[in-house]
């Protein structure tokens, strides 16, 4: 017998709330630190994981289910196949082949790109109206082989990119004016790596844009303090995985907040992977690089026109040259 009485259903099924459903492909650190910040923030009702290595896929599904008891109500599956991940409104991509000592950054890449060959197809297979946004590094080219395997319109591929990046940067930047990181408007775009470029000219805290009040009120700035605080966010990412052997928290909290913002249409602008040409001067291919975008349920919205020095947009189209170098090595 059944434990509830069924009561007969009244609500009719236009009220029924539409289930909002994530994939997260690759359950290692990040892939795993994003799933836990999506059931804790709440924003699935459904959470699917796939991975290549069936025993760890499934430990990590039973110990997320068995926090049920604390957590806002969510389905959680797992699969190494793929037709678990059958209707999902958003894939998050975050498999990666581990490199190997000695590897080149070409090589790892060549290895991704297969990796992804398996992966992406299947996904486009099971959920054709999806948004894929890929975390797995290095992001901006996977970005790119995942735009060019899925056949997807540009706005439902998009990179977790310079999100994390620019984080990293308003905490440096919060921690240094000592205020809230929420007040510090800040952008890195560019590149996810070393290449990225920073944006200076448009920092604001609390509405104030930073240069121009310095300026006014005659307090000096070094440009070397600036670049130092640049040069600590790209090393950021070296230092924690020195440390800890791999990033896992920020990046976690930061995709989080990018599923938020697609999936209940905050419309919030973030700097993100999008396909870039045609922006800000950058010419010479179909290159994925992170500009401030807005985020909704369609995707990729638009791209906001941030006023960019002469210099910095010089530093971001080379940026996108970088990119393109990688990409025309690459059989796809
Ligand atoms: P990890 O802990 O090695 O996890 C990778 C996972 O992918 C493992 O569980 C593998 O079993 C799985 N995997 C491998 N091949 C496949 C496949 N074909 N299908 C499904 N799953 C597969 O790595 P970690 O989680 O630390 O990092 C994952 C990726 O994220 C790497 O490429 C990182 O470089 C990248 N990051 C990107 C960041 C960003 O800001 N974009 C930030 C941090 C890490």
């Amino acid at each position: 017998p059944a434990f509830f009485k069924p009561i007969h259903s009244t609500a009719p099924p236009s009220l029924t709330k539409r289930q909002t459903k994530i994939s997260v492909i690759g359950t290692g650190n990040v892939g795993m630190a994003i799933a836990q910040t999506i059931l804790t923030q709440d924003l699935a009702d459904e959470l699917a994981l796939v991975d290549a290595n069936p025993d760890k896929l499934r430990g990590e599904m039973l110990d997320l289910q068995h926090a049920a008891a604390f957590l806002p109500r969510t389905k959680i599956n797992a699969s190494v196949d793929y037709a678990v991940t059958v209707a999902s409104d958003l894939c998050i991509v975050t498999a990666g082949a581990r490199q190997i000592a000695g590897e080149s950054r070409l090589n790892l890449l060549q290895r991704n790109v297969a990796l992804f060959k398996n992966i992406v197809p299947p996904l486009v297979k099971y959920s054709p109206d999806a948004i894929l946004l890929i975390v797995s590094n290095p992001v901006d080219v996977l970005t790119y082989v995942a735009w060019k395997l899925s056949g997807f319109p540009s706005n439902r591929v998009i990179g977790s990119g310079t999100n994390l990046d620019s984080s990293r940067f308003r905490f440096l930047i919060a921690d240094h004016l000592d205020v809230n990181a929420q007040d510090v408007q800040a952008f890195i775009v560019g590149e996810h790596g070393d290449s990225s470029v920073a944006l200076w000219s448009s920092i604001s805290v609390g509405g104030v844009p930073i240069l121009s009040f310095l300026e006014k009120h005659q307090i000096g700035y070094e440009k070397e303090t600036l670049e130092k605080i640049h040069k600590e966010v790209i090393d950021g990412a070296y230092e924690v995985i020195c440390l800890k052997g791999y990033t896992s928290w920020a990046i976690g909290y930061s995709v989080a907040n990018l599923a938020r913002s697609l999936l209940r249409d905050q419309r919030k602008i973030h700097p993100v992977s999008v396909l870039a040409k045609g922006f800000y001067g950058i010419e010479g291919g179909n290159v994925f690089l992170s500009l401030p975008a807005q985020l909704g349920r369609g995707g990729v919205l638009g791209v906001t026109n941030v006023h960019l020095t002469d210099e910095e947009a010089e530093r971001l189209r080379n940026s996108a040259k970088t990119i393109l170098e990688m990409q025309s090595q690459l059989d796809i």
